[in-house]
């Protein structure tokens, strides 16, 4: 049985992973329209990825006696300053993340709960790989500045770098 306090820190990453989803949609929607499409796709295939860590946190509270609740989040902004900003952005909102999880995954060791412990390594390794892919991608912009033709191989990488996201029109025609 999932430990009170627990489940009402996971309840909390829930909302946080829910917005992270929807900010790289976001995110992804804007470098759509500014004609990033490789950028776009590969951050429309974060926003899947963070809804799919919504939902195993969804799972383990479910299965262990725990009723999670569907979260209610802010919008994510529409428009972002430019292409760099974005990413800065990112960076951020990983480190955000990589906090919360940490402190939950503290307060699980503090309470004994080494059932939620566990769960919450896989959450650790996920965002070490995550915030070192954001630093690359970082560091890449840090050498190519503003640079068009720079931006424009960056956005063919990122496309090679990313899964088909879902609900594309390529995957309906699968
Ligand atoms: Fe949920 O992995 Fe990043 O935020």
């Amino acid at each position: 049985m999932i430990n009170k306090e627990i489940e009402t820190a996971l309840q909390k990453q829930i909302e946080l992973e829910a917005y992270a989803s929807a900010y790289y949609l976001s995110m992804a929607c804007w470098m759509d329209v500014e004609g990033f499409e490789g950028t776009a796709q590969y951050l429309y295939a974060q926003s899947d990825e963070e809804r799919m860590h919504m939902l195993k946190i969804v799972h383990f509270i479910n299965d262990n006696d725990g009723h999670a609740e569907v979260p209610s989040i802010d919008r994510p902004p529409k428009d972002f300053e430019d292409y760099h900003t974005c990413f800065n952005q990112v960076l951020k909102q990983e480190q955000t993340v990589t906090n919360s999880i940490h402190k939950i995954t503290k307060l699980a060791l503090s309470l004994d709960d080494h059932a939620s412990h566990n769960f919450l390594q896989w959450y650790i390794s996920e965002q070490m790989e995550e915030e070192k892919n954001v630093k690359s991608i970082l560091n890449k912009l840090k050498i190519i500045g503003n640079d068009g033709s720079g931006l424009y191989l960056i956005d063919t990488e990122l496309a090679t770098m990313s899964p088909q996201p879902t609900g594309t029109v390529m995957e309906e025609k699968a």
